[in-house]
């Protein structure tokens, strides 16, 4: 009998053990979606020793530079012109509300001070400095959240293993153990949790090189979320969220709109959303890339990704010396003067009850539908009802009253020739 009762006992452990418990997020985890989807804009940020090549942060595997020659570069970085204050101004002048870096891109070297490797920014370059402690003081000061990106895949780490579909002339031997790498990266994040105070949330990207295999996402989404329960958790692995996520993110396209090729299997779920997008055409810093976005066309990219209730986040690649390029902080600074102005109609704000259209889309706060108008076809709009009665309609940048009417054909309204902005023209319909 009491074998019986052990044997029940040690049963109903094992199925226990391997029942998946759901994630129920925390309260302050909730709050902090609630504080991401009001903060609407944020910076990306990529930076690596892989700037110092100015061919962006895919160098190693485009250029098929091997292990052994790739470690010449960190002694090469030497980013004397790194003021943290200077990249938290700018943001935050640009009217960013957080921060999202690189703590380690694909190649795998470290931008803190890690203990489980020598692969990192402390012991490998002349510099020696920790940019990420430098960045969270700054950011802690400023009040601009921090979050780290970290890339799964790696191409310096032996023990990635089985390799993906990248980095394949690495120069690494053809054995490793898999489930010591996934403990290394887990140590890494535990660095990066528990010594550089509150981070907003992890960012994570390159599940995509090995779709198929075992990530142990649970254990490591459920590190993070033990070590800092507000950390929220996204996962670029252009698909529908997986279990434990916390936001969603769609990389140079709006959620939903599958533009880009890789996320034509990509869902959207039930997460908030963060569109992220390139300045030029490129992530890490490329000095021959001048294909630089319009200020027009990124205000506009702002604008639409709050209309899909998406937050937008905006990548910026410092040079080698820790400069951020002067394009990009001229366009920033005219970010920020729109922001300035208009701020209120983005920030705060969730999609409106109408969905985008060809001529715009539509952002609500409370009692207010702001129409963000980018393509005015004709001098009087038509916009489907949304079953709530108008009380009025005015032009954002003048608050001169508009004509309009709401019957059973929609709520038309007349958009004179002298409010029409060609960036951007807002109109507030309050309820
Ligand atoms: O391979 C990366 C790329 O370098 C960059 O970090 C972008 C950012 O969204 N994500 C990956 C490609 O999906």
């Amino acid at each position: 009998m009491k074998r019986i009762i052990l044997i029940s006992v040690l049963l109903f452990y094992a199925v226990i053990a391997n029942t998946q418990i759901p994630y129920t997020p925390a309260p302050e985890n909730l709050k902090a979606r609630e504080w991401f989807q009001d903060a609407k804009f944020g910076m990306f940020i990529h930076w690596g020793v892989y700037s110092t090549l100015a061919d962006g942060e895919w160098v190693m595997n485009n250029q098929r530079i091997d292990k052994q020659t790739y470690q010449k570069l960190p002694s090469f970085f030497n980013p004397i012109g790194f003021d943290a204050k200077e990249w938290v101004s700018i943001a935050k002048s640009a009217g960013m509300k957080y921060i999202t870096i690189t703590t380690k891109h694909h190649d795998g070297f470290a931008m803190w001070d890690s203990k489980l490797t020598d692969w990192d920014i402390v012991d490998r370059t002349p510099y020696g400095k920790d940019i990420i402690r430098m960045l969270a003081d700054e950011c802690k000061k400023e009040g601009i959240k921090l979050f780290f990106y970290h890339s799964h895949l790696d191409w310096f780490q032996e023990n990635y293993f089985p390799r993906g579909n990248t980095g394949q002339s690495s120069g690494r031997p053809d054995s490793g153990d898999w489930y010591k790498y996934l403990d290394f990266m887990d140590g890494q994040l535990a660095e990066l949790l528990t010594s550089y105070g509150d981070i907003g949330g992890i960012w994570f990207d390159g599940h995509w090189d090995k779709k198929k295999s075992d990530w142990r996402l649970d254990k490591t989404y459920n590190l993070i979320h033990s070590l800092q329960p507000a950390c929220m958790i996204g996962n670029n692995h252009h698909l529908a969220p997986f279990p434990g996520e916390d936001f969603q993110m769609f990389e140079k396209d709006l959620p939903g709109n599958k533009t880009t090729g890789f996320n034509t299997e990509q869902e959207i779920g039930k997460l908030p959303f963060e569109t992220c997008e390139t300045m030029n055409n490129s992530w890490g810093f490329n000095l021959q890339d001048k294909n630089y976005k319009s200020t027009k066309n990124l205000i506009q990219y702002l604008v639409k990704a709050a209309g899909y209730n998406s937050n937008f986040l905006l990548n910026v690649g410092p040079m080698p010396d820790g400069r951020i390029q002067p394009e990009f902080v001229n366009t920033l600074g005219e970010l920020g003067k729109w922001m300035e102005k208009y701020g209120e109609t983005v920030y705060g704000t969730r999609g409106g009850p109408v969905s985008p259209r060809t001529w715009g889309v539509t952002t609500q706060k409370d009692n207010v539908v702001y129409l963000h108008i980018l393509n005015l076809e004709d001098p009087n709009l038509l916009i489907p009802d949304f079953g709530v009665k108008v009380k009025k309609v005015t032009s954002f940048s003048t608050g001169a009253q508009l004509k309009y009417r709401q019957d059973a054909f929609g709520i038309a309204i007349a958009v004179p020739a002298d409010i029409i902005d060609e960036t951007d023209t807002v109109i507030a319909i309050e309820l």
